[in-house]
């Protein structure tokens, strides 16, 4: 049965395949009702025949979100009780997520214990590649009973949280499933949200997807390795960034090379260390 999905964007869809019944709880919800995101007040305007009004969307997107953050707050009170640290990690598809992950394990291995949540529709390719590195990884696809939703939602990272071994964790990374809207909106539990941006997608990515950017304490800014064979404009980048969030840390980086990831792991020791 396909469930109807209206981005922040504007565009629409509706899911095929399963509806959201929670394979742990046979709940049906997860907060998805109607699907409508807008957390941030993405309200339309215009001819809206068959949708409901304002007044009711309200009412849904407050529905939507404060179920979504009661298990944020759940899941986030059971990581502390285990004293582990979340980060959650998104991006549009491909920025690199994966690349910079492997470099992590590789590089943390044996200092910091670090479990992994990753978030795809389908497949488990990112969590094939994640394995080898000694950390437990816990996939969630979403399109296996979670409506094939394009981001993470708190019931489904509460739902993979159980499948790792937080009390003998430090760390867990969240790969978010790759999309440059929809992740932002929803609180997952995490401490800390960082994207990963890919100097491939344009200077002018900050503008267009200010929610996303400006959801995170730290940005990522991938695949400088390719920087000789584009007209990437950096400073253009850095300016729209600014714009949108002045207060967020950039790394330059390339999780090809290498360049740039010890500093990302720099970052999340100090996120290791934040009393509290
Ligand atoms: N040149 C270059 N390529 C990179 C870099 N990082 C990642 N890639 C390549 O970009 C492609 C996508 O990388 P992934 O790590 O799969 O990206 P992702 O964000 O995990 O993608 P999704 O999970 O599908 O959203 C792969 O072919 C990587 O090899 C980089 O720093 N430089
Ligand atoms: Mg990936």
């Amino acid at each position: 049965m396909g469930r109807f999905h209206r981005h922040a964007d504007g565009t629409e869809h509706s899911h095929d395949g399963p509806d959201n019944t929670d394979p742990s709880t046979g709940d049906h919800e997860h907060g998805h009702e109607g699907h409508e995101h807008g957390r941030e007040g993405h309200e339309h305007t215009g001819d809206h025949s068959g949708y409901a009004t304002g007044t009711e969307r309200v009412a849904v997107l407050e529905r939507i979100f404060g179920e979504n953050d009661k298990t944020a707050a759940a899941n986030r009170a059971s990581l502390a009780a285990n004293g582990v640290r979340a980060v959650n990690l998104m991006s549009s598809p491909g920025a690199g997520k994966t690349t910079l992950l492997r470099e992590t394990l590789a590089r943390l291995k044996g200092e910091a214990r670090i479990g992994i949540v990753e978030g795809d529709i389908e497949t488990s390719l990112d969590a094939d590649r994640l394995a080898g590195f000694g950390a437990s990884v816990a996939l969630v696809n979403t399109g296996n009973g979670f409506g094939g939703e394009c981001h993470l939602d708190a019931p489904m990272v509460g739902s993979a949280l159980p499948r790792l071994p937080l009390a003998d964790l430090d760390l867990v990374l969240i790969e978010n499933v790759g999309n440059l809207v929809c992740p932002a909106e929803f609180d997952v539990g995490e401490d800390a949200r960082a994207m990963v941006y890919a100097i491939t997608e344009g200077e002018e990515k900050p503008l267009k997807y200010p929610v996303m950017f400006r959801s995170c304490q730290l940005v990522v800014v991938n695949k400088i390795d390719l920087l000789p064979h584009l007209d990437f404009d950096m400073d253009g980048f850095l300016g729209n960034l600014r714009a949108v969030n002045p207060g967020a840390t950039v790394i330059q980086a390339s999780a090809r090379t290498g360049e740039g990831v010890d500093a990302w792991c720099d970052w999340l020791r100090a996120q290791l260390a934040v009393p509290r």
